[in-house]
């Protein structure tokens, strides 16, 4: 008898920082907005929320109110894991990136190296990167490890044997930016078989990728990020009218390949994360 596969977590990354209502109308900026298309990516099977913060003319912004109020707007609505980036922007400095951290979220992103991402360079020293470590230890934040190319995972294990992150790691595989390393079903395989065990990992296929890498990492037992951070469309020539469009059709998905989704508690006991309900500070 087959063993049962283990269920997918499915992550919404449903704003971003780069892409605009000109792209996609259907962006959430405002906390009302957010914590709708949150809590349709819950209903729609998603388990985590990937969150930047946007002023209200949907410039980016990682002030600390606005996640606060983005934060109270998801919780009075779902029960759904909610990360914050500390990415932000491509060329905001690193304080403005991490204040929210403050309020205590139960999970976070930490990219461990610099990327060209499009024109520009996501800048990320490991001086820099040490400091968000530390600001995720000092706030028991959670971490999820953004790798955008394959050094970045060497960084992220060098923290561990350093002690700046402790324990089994979860780490999200961002393939095809341009500039970074491509999504090709052949660099998943590989990041993937570095990884220690007891690592969890998850990709987000950027742009068109998006549907294929989440069938990859279905298939070979990983997790899935989708959302307008990473793709606008639903299909070829078809925006998306929402992230839930993509939760849902990651859900048929893995459906169709036998895998069950997994429930938000279920998620936080994997990645041994506590509910927030009411932000600290
Ligand atoms: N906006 C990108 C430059 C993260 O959320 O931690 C960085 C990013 C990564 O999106
Ligand atoms: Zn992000």
């Amino acid at each position: 008898m087959n063993a049962p596969l283990t269920p997918l977590m499915i992550t919404a990354a449903i704003n971003g920082a780069e892409v605009t209502r000109h792209d996609n109308p259907t962006l959430p900026i405002t906390p009302e907005e957010v914590g709708e298309e949150a809590r349709r990516c819950a209903e729609e099977g998603a388990c985590i929320v990937h969150l930047h913060g946007r002023n209200p003319d949907g410039t980016p912004s990682q002030d600390v109110d606005v996640f606060r109020d983005y934060f109270e707007a998801i919780r009075d609505r779902t029960d759904i894991i909610v990360q914050f980036s500390t990415g932000g922007a491509v060329g905001m400095d690193l304080e403005e990136r991490i204040a929210a951290l403050a309020l205590r979220p139960e999970m976070a992103t930490l990219t461990t190296g610099s990327v060209n991402f499009g024109d520009g360079v996501f800048v990320n020293r490991v001086p820099e990167i040490r400091e968000i470590a530390s600001r995720l230890t000092q706030f028991e934040v959670r971490a999820e490890i953004e790798v955008f190319d394959l050094g970045m995972l060497d960084t992220a294990f060098r923290l561990v044997d350093e002690g700046a992150l402790r324990g089994p790691q979860h780490v999200n595989l961002v393939l095809g930016v341009p500039g970074a390393m491509s999504a090709r079903t052949s660099h998943v395989d590989y990041l993937v078989s570095l990884l220690p065990a007891g690592w969890t990992w998850s990709v987000a296929g950027i742009g068109r990728h998006e549907l294929a890498m989440a069938r990859h990492a279905i298939e070979q037992g990983g997790h899935v990020r989708v959302g307008l951070e990473d793709n606008i469309f639903l299909r070829r020539g078809e925006l998306a009218d929402g992230s839930h469009s993509l939760v849902r059709e990651v859900a048929r998905m893995a459906s169709e390949a036998g895998r069950p989704l997994m429930v938000v508690h279920d998620a936080r006991i994997l990645l041994r994360v506590q509910e927030t309900r009411f932000p600290a500070g």
